[in-house]
């Protein structure tokens, strides 16, 4: 099939219906190729369009820390909280291993202000799958979404798979040699959960028999196919069951260094494949996903730019010579029947996709076709203006001649040969990391404190900053919206979250604001009223709407630090938001083009230095002074 003539078959099909022990070291993967993967899930989990759940999982059973995964997770709970109900049964599965693992409740998922019951929901989602197996010996979507469905439900500890897990045993059985070895895996590892659960002696027997031949299979698999079973994408999810179902097939000896091995050898670069495979090639497998420890230490790896989507992103087509592809339609399910044959041209290492786009160029009344986003890539759902359908269980599968693809259109089922271009890194060329680059502890009291005691002076929070308005060293900061004052507390919050949020080795943090200075008095509790000023209590800092409180830098990017700026900008006693220098620079742009682009031609200004109706007798000549945009402390961003 390497050859420079090749051809590609596509054909709408119907759908199928169908705790670890202590791992050697020799099963698990080399940190070298752990971390690639790592870099990999990072990358997709900053930057992917929909938020994947099967990453998320991925790296916390591998025990990773970075930003990259709590973004991920927040990413996850809001999504969780908006479309839960929308979702696939096994997508809610996903969603709840994932939060799982995470050590969030999956029983009361917050975000936004709204919070739902995953639990719940999924419960009803596999209900619904069950009573269409039982009305049509199939379910509404796939066994492999029963599988994850009964494993979450049983992971999490809720009711509910018990029934799943008879049928899912009951269907193994009867047609094990007809179900893809990722069918299998996913159905038999929500068995081996229900096994650990259930005192029922019949069903024990079932699970028992079920899963001694289901790991069996996948060990003479193993020996058959040379460390691989079924394909590379599936190993992953069968090593896991051979890992969690280690009695079932004891006293036989599984060499677990082969598929570690060959999946290694393959270097895996699809994000969602990775997912699959890491868990078990860290010795882990979903059933650990209620007892992992999740560590509030966050540790700030920078992530090196990986190509997000290789095959979207390779523009280097010219390179290298032209192969010669044909590529043929069939449709002999649904409809007019047809088939349709093209030979296109496209560049040695193009993928699928290139060659349906190549045919959709040339010939586009037969080979139009539509694709989704999925976590796999791109999808084909639909070609020559026919969808398959879940309803009738039909997909449009790929074939090179006569064998079934292993890689979907955005994979490289084309070979490939061609060059792959990488995102140029940032440079951070001239960026220095001072010898001390975490924010200096600021003093509770001034070294010499002010033996007077001041009256209150609220101006000094009125109004715009005038001071440490713009970057001096960092790229990134915290910019206050409003004015306030801020304690000693608060600077010591600030001071701690970002020394356990930054990367100390790439990353610098400095003050833009002293340390408290002004005295606040207070009397004491019970003091009767009078007897003058009381002493003093504690010092503040007044800070300005417009102000930086910290500046960041260094070899960083806004998407690693904007997280934890964030969340310390929120615990302020003011509005205040993280910024970069772009983002500042564009924040008051748009405020200046507002200004510029004024239709209203009543502006406080013109209204109040008119004097209209005499409002000038109760305003303050503050107003006056700032156009009435900043009102006592707070700044009214909206005025033009
Ligand atoms: C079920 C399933 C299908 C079903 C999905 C329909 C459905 N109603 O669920 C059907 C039968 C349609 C299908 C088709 C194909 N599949 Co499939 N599929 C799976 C399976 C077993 C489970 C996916 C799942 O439900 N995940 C759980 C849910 C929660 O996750 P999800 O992201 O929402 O799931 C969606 C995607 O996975 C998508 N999907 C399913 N398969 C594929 C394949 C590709 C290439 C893409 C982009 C998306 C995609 O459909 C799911 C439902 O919407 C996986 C096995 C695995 N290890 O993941 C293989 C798997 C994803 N499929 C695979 C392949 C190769 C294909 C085909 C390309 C096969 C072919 N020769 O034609 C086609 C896709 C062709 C096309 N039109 O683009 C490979 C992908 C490998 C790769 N690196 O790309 C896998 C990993 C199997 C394997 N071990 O080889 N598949």
């Amino acid at each position: 099939m390497l050859g420079a003539a090749l051809s590609i078959g596509v054909l709408l099909a119907l759908v199928g219906s169908g705790a670890a022990g202590t791992v050697p070291p020799d099963c698990i993967i080399n940190a070298e190729e752990r971390a690639r993967m790592l870099e990999i899930l990072h990358d997709s989990a900053m930057h992917s369009e929909l938020p994947n759940p099967s990453v998320l999982l991925a790296l916390n059973l591998a025990g990773d820390n970075s930003y990259a995964k709590q973004w991920l997770l927040k990413r996850i709970e809001e999504t969780a909280v908006e479309q839960a109900k929308d979702m696939s049964s096994s997508q809610a599965a996903l969603y709840t291993l994932a939060l799982l693992s995470s050590c969030c409740d999956p029983r009361h998922v917050e975000a936004n202000g709204q919070s739902i019951d995953l639990v719940s929901i999924l419960q009803e989602k596999i209900d619904k799958e069950l009573a269409n197996m039982e009305e049509n010996g199939k379910p509404a979507s796939t066994l492999f979404s029963v599988g994850l469905d009964a494993q979450a439900l049983c992971v999490v500890g809720a009711g509910g798979y018990q029934n799943a897990a008879v049928i899912l045993a009951r269907q193994l059985l009867s047609s094990q040699g007809q179900l893809s070895v990722d069918n299998q895996a996913m159905m038999a590892l929500a068995l081996v959960c229900a096994y650990n659960w259930t005192e029922l002696q019949d069903v024990r027997n079932l699970l028992q028999v079920t899963l001694s031949e289901v790991a069996n299979g996948f060990l003479n698999k193993q020996s058959e196919e040379k460390g691989l079973i079924g394909n590379v994408y599936s190993t992953g999810l069968a090593m896991q069951l051979l890992l969690a179902a280690g009695e079932f097939y004891a006293p036989r000896v599984w060499d677990c260094t082969q598929p570690v091995a060959a999946i290694t050898a393959q270097h895996l670069q699809q994000p969602m494949a990775i997912a699959q495979a890491l868990p078990a090639l860290v010795g882990r497998t979903y059933l650990d996903s209620a007892s992992l420890h999740c560590s509030t230490e966050a540790s700030t790896t920078t992530s090196p730019q990986v190509d997000p989507a290789p095959s979207q992103a390779r523009t280097a087509r010219e390179v290298g010579p032209y192969i010669t592809v044909t590529y043929t339609i069939t449709n002999h399910l649904r409809g007019e029947k047809f088939t349709y044959t093209i030979t296109v041209s496209v560049p040695a290492g193009s993928v699928l996709l290139d060659v349906l786009k190549a045919a959709e160029k040339a010939d586009p009344t037969n080979f139009s076709f539509k694709t989704k986003t999925t976590s796999w890539g791109p999808m084909v759902v639909s070609i020559h203006g026919l969808a398959g359908s879940e309803a009738d269980r039909t997909y449009w599968q790929f074939f090179s001649g006569q064998e079934a693809l292993d890689e979907g259109p955005g994979g490289s089922a084309v070979p490939r040969a061609g060059l792959k271009k990488f995102a140029l890194p940032p440079d951070y060329s001239g960026v220095a990391i001072p010898e001390r680059p975490k924010l200096k502890f600021m003093e509770k009291v001034p070294a010499v404190p002010k033996a007077r005691r001041e009256p209150r002076r609220l101006r000094d929070i009125r109004g715009p900053s005038r001071v440490a308005t713009e970057f001096t060293q960092g790229q990134f900061g915290i910019l206050a919206l409003g004015g306030g004052y801020l304690h000693w507390g608060h600077l010591e919050m600030i001071r701690l979250t970002v020394a356990r949020c930054m990367d100390p080795k790439n990353m610098f943090a400095i003050w833009r604001v002293p340390a408290p200075y002004k005295p606040l008095t207070k009397k004491s509790l019970g003091h009767r009223m009078g007897g003058g000023k009381g002493p003093i209590d504690r010092y503040v800092t007044a800070v300005k709407s417009g102000r930086l409180v910290v500046e960041l830098g260094g070899r960083c990017e806004f998407e690693e630090v904007k997280p934890f700026l964030t969340q310390v900008a929120r615990k302020l006693p003011f509005p205040a938001v993280a910024v970069s220098r772009q983002s500042l620079q564009q924040m008051r742009d748009e405020e200046e083009e507002k200004r510029r682009n004024n239709q209203n031609p009543w502006t406080f200004e013109r209204v109040v230095t008119g004097n209209m109706l005499g409002m000038r007798r109760y305003l303050s000549p503050y107003d006056l002074q700032l156009k009435g945009r900043y009102w006592g402390k707070f700044f009214l961003q909206h005025r033009v």
